[in-house]
């Protein structure tokens, strides 16, 4: 089965499906082990693996380690081409729509495709939208893309409408890594209501409650990354609120 059909089959199933985010940069050296083990054990449906920047040559080998450990798939959340590698069950194939800067939208892809193609990766098009969350992201400052503001909800269904008549299989609402204001439960209403292809949430969710309530107004994925870095316990109890169907 496709990694893609196997995210389907598991929000049909739970009701939405849970990743956690590794970053496998320098900084995050220590903890990866224990959050590879612990997602291995805590319900989680599958780990992205990807950052805004990768501060040492290591990087190669950290997704190498984390691919023999995990226990379930490993998704490139590709911070640029040069985070591809052999190692991944899948990729999501991003591009910035809520962004104006083309080597987002049709560059850094057309660099990666031969690789891509080479190494037999399956990929996930995936239209993904950068939404203000309160704080510049490391997205807005590598991308060079200004975030849509949270509260133009109009703006915010139409991107998301031309990703999926654009053909995009998924749509990320990204409000970035450690915001202060995660994607609003009205937006994602909003969108949930236009959209036939499953919709991404993460930046910023910091507890199990908070992401009930992002699965109860139509999240159909729910990422984690910043509070799993400190509290990989706490992985449980969010795959509990986002597996509503199984309770
Ligand atoms: C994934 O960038 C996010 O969409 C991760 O955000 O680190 O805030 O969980 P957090």
């Amino acid at each position: 089965m496709s990694i893609l059909n196997y995210l389907k089959k598991t929000i049909d199933k739970k009701g939405a499906a849970y990743i956690v985010l590794i970053d496998p940069d320098k900084k995050n050296n220590q903890a990866i082990e224990k959050i590879v083990n612990s997602g291995n054990n805590s319900g989680v449906d599958a780990f992205f693996i990807g950052g805004s920047l990768i501060m040492d040559s290591e990087y190669n080998r950290r997704v190498r380690d984390i691919k023999n450990k995990s226990k379930i798939p490993i998704i490139l959340f590709p911070g640029g081409v040069n985070q591809i590698n052999p190692y991944f069950d899948a990729m999501l194939f991003t591009s910035i729509i809520s962004g104006r800067n083309p080597h987002y939208l049709i560059g850094e892809q057309v660099i990666a495709a031969p690789i891509v193609k080479d190494l037999e990766i399956e990929t996930i098009p995936t239209g993904y939208i950068l939404i203000d969350g309160g704080s510049v992201s490391m997205v807005q400052v590598m991308s060079g893309t200004i975030p849509l503001p949270m509260q133009k909800i109009d703006a915010i269904i139409a991107h998301a409408l031309a990703g999926q008549y654009l053909g995009k299989k998924m749509i990320y609402l990204e409000a970035g890594s450690g915001a202060k204001y995660p994607v609003g439960n009205n937006i994602i209403e909003a969108v949930r209501d236009v959209l036939n292809i499953p919709l991404i949430i993460g930046g910023g969710l910091s507890s199990p409650e908070i992401v009930n309530e992002k699965v109860i107004a139509g999240a159909s994925v729910i990422v984690t990354g910043t509070i799993i870095e400190t509290e990989s316990t706490i992985m449980n109890e969010i795959a509990d609120a986002v597996h509503w169907k199984m309770k």
